[in-house]
């Protein structure tokens, strides 16, 4: 017999709110509620992109250097005027701004941290690629009222909640707040976001993917180089890769595998964010049995220096992360 009842994303949030606390007070619902509004409206002005005259770049620069696509200061508008009056955090991080963002003194404050890339894979955009947003929620840890730097440089595995958007042939919101992963699927018909993916889990690694840009081959470390030999030649790997991180973790979560962003030539850090995208991804990934490295340790044990400090990354099935780190540090004992 057909289901006769959807369960929506606000649904299920109080469900599980009243699992973990005896006395819910209904905070982080509403936190993540506020994220899900701004998925839609992201979602809604993602989809008439090429109808509405907001695909292209802006005459600005971000911090960065990049000229920053229209997309991208839309999203990052939304973001901030979704979360900024809500009285439940005290600032905020945006990969699109140098600097962190205190809560606003006309608006009251509150006990939560959100640190969040407002558009991801921005090269993508114009082409009609899937693209995501990426969220990251911590409990403040100062006693300032509008949040101090602080708040925002804590390990990952601190996080209480995270979460990305995928822009993709449907848009999926997919977070996780320590009980498992859980994505939503936003039905365009009711404009709500309902439960599609319970309890998410890579799969048993059977379907061996690894994801990656190769064009980098020649300007990374020997180990590096090896692992990648080993996957295709006697690991018996496929390869898929798209160039966002959002669309390629997502398949890595559903279909099993390993991405990677390596260090390597001109990105002696690798490219991606600790912040903004390594550590919410990480926490995604621990949550569905997977895990996350920079290829040395635990991507969630580190405890950023700056907002915007990149790092290698490496996630997806555990025994892939695994055998990446396996080949990086022979190569480093070897030298
Ligand atoms: P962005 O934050 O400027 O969009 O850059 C991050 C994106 C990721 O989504 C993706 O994994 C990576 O850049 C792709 O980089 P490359 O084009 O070097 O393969
Ligand atoms: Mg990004």
């Amino acid at each position: 017999m057909p289901e006769n009842h959807v369960v929506t994303i606000s649904r299920f949030l109080i469900e599980q709110e009243r699992k973990i606390a005896e006395t819910t007070t209904g905070t982080f619902t509403s936190l993540l509620s506020n994220i899900a509004l701004a998925a839609k409206v992201i979602s809604y002005q993602v989809n008439r992109a090429g109808l509405a005259e907001i695909l292209g770049e802006t005459e600005q620069e971000n911090f960065h250097g990049e000229r920053i696509q229209k997309l991208d200061l839309f999203a990052d508008d939304v973001m901030q005027k979704a979360l900024d009056h809500t009285g439940l955090i005290t600032c905020m991080a945006s990969e699109e701004n140098e600097f962190f963002l205190p809560v606003p003194e006309n608006f009251p404050s509150g006990d939560y941290v959100v640190i969040y890339d407002p558009l991801d894979g921005s090269s993508n955009i114009d082409v009609n690629v899937s693209i995501g947003t990426i969220f990251s929620i911590h409990s403040k840890i100062s006693d300032s009222d509008r949040g101090e730097l602080k708040d925002c440089l804590q390990a990952g595995k601190h996080q209480v909640a995270a979460g990305y958007v995928l822009y993709g042939s449907s848009t999926m919101l997919v977070y996780t707040t320590g009980a498992g992963v859980h994505g939503f699927t936003l039905d365009p018909s009711i404009g709500e976001f309902v439960l599609s993916h319970k309890n998410m889990r890579f799969p048993d690694p059977s379907r061996r993917v690894y994801s990656i840009n190769e064009a980098h081959y020649p300007g990374w470390e020997t180990g590096q180089q090896l692992l990648v030999d080993y996957l295709k030649n006697e690991g018996d790997f496929s390869s898929r890769y798209i160039g966002s991180l959002v669309a390629d973790f997502h398949r890595t979560l559903l279909q099993g595998g390993i991405f990677m962003y390596p260090a390597g030539q001109g990105a002696p850090e690798g490219k991606l964010r600790l912040l903004y995208e390594c550590a919410p991804i990480a926490m995604l990934a621990e949550q569905a049995g997977g895990r996350a490295s920079t290829g040395a340790r635990d991507v969630l044990e580190i405890i950023p220096h700056s907002l915007h400090q990149r790092i290698p990354l490496y996630v997806g099935n555990r025994e892939f992360v695994d055998l990446a780190e396996d080949f990086l540090a022979e190569e480093d004992s070897a030298t």
